[in-house]
């Protein structure tokens, strides 16, 4: 049974989006009404590639977003898209940068703008700040000290430091999140998109309270049954990240995901787009991809956008009002269950 001709698109499961990349989140049309030619985004969104092309790709769109008006409308546009697709709540993740024009102050003052300019009525919008893990560890911390500022400048906005960029460079350095955490700061932490099973083992035994993707943990996919107990008893939620994952060749294909251990195991994951400008994907193709693939109701569905409302960095009383309007729509949308 296919999950698209069930719902009008107004009635599509209402959804939390706790894993997307603003960059990497531009849609082509977004990309095309900030100048960049067809030939360029032709590259972009393409099926036949892996990761190092992924991260070529993003260059495309760290061009469009180089000046402050740039990077304003495409906050807002990609901050839009996500809610006509049904998002509820959404946390942005981005990397700060400078460029000639424009501060790394001035580039996190933008967004956190933008957030503040769309209509809160529709969508919820939280911030993490992204660092590279390509940077030092100096320059993560002069990054991270930057970030500590704004969460005390915007508290209801900026929740969280997650780490990321190309997985097979750089590093996790422990006391740079020890000091996020120390200082409030909740993180989110890309883990085993490649394998590497010491860091994996590191970062699970930090315990960040998300890990990004978590592909190569369980043994059947990579990891070792070591790294796997200890993830078990960790209980970490992995944001997954379905069609990232099949399109960079670190998962097999839709069928072979690592989702499905989580899915039998009850362990605790939500599922994510990524970069929905790259991958040319939505929220609700994630849904419909994981509903095809592994058989789950409307009802399973329906849970797993509810327990993200648990792992996300909203606060109590927005979990709370999140909780309330994901029962209205179940109400009125799965009667029968
Ligand atoms: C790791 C990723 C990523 O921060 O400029 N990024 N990092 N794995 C992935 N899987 C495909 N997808 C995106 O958005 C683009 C940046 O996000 C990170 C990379 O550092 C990329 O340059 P921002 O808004």
């Amino acid at each position: 049974m296919s999950f698209w001709p069930l719902f009008p698109k107004s009635d599509y499961v209402k959804n939390l989006e706790l894993h997307a990349h603003l960059n990497g989140s531009l849609s082509r049309s977004t990309l095309k009404a900030l100048g960049c030619l067809d030939n360029t985004i032709g590259t972009y969104q393409t099926v036949e590639t892996n990761l190092d092309d992924v991260f070529s790709l993003f260059q495309v769109a760290h061009k469009a977003t180089r000046t402050i008006d740039n990077l304003l409308y495409a906050t807002r546009k990609v901050i839009e898209e996500f809610a006509d697709d049904n998002v509820i709540y959404l946390e942005l993740r981005t990397t700060p940068r400078s460029e000639e024009g424009m501060s790394t102050e001035e580039y996190i003052e933008t967004v956190v703008k933008a957030v503040r300019s769309v209509g809160s009525g529709k969508i919820l919008v939280k911030l993490l700040l992204s660092l590279d893990r390509r940077r030092s560890m100096e320059k993560q911390e002069e990054v991270l000290d930057l970030i500590i500022g704004y969460k005390d400048k915007y508290p209801d906005l900026i929740k969280g430091v997650d780490l990321s960029g190309d997985p097979s460079k750089g590093a996790f350095f422990k006391q740079v999140f020890e000091k996020a955490r120390k200082h409030g700061l909740y993180t989110a932490i890309h883990c085993a998109e490649v394998k590497n099973d010491e860091e994996v083992k590191d970062i699970i035994e930090f315990k960040p309270d998300r890990l990004g993707h978590g592909t190569f943990i369980h043994p059947q996919y990579g990891g070792s049954l070591n790294i796997w107990e200890v993830y078990k008893q960790k209980e970490i939620p992995v944001e997954c990240c379905l069609t990232s994952n099949v399109i960079c060749k670190t998962s097999k294909s839709y069928k072979q995901h690592h989702v499905q251990e989580w899915i039998k195991e009850s362990l605790p994951f939500c599922l994510s787009t990524d970069d929905k400008g790259v991958f040319n994907t939505s929220l609700s193709k994630e849904f419909q991809v994981v509903q095809e693939n592994f058989n789950l109701t409307q009802e399973e569905l329906w849970k797993i956008s509810k327990n993200s409302v648990e792992y996300s960095f909203a606060s109590p009383e927005e979990k709370q009002f999140l909780i309330f309007e994901l029962e209205q729509w179940r109400n009125k949308n799965i009667p029968n269950r």
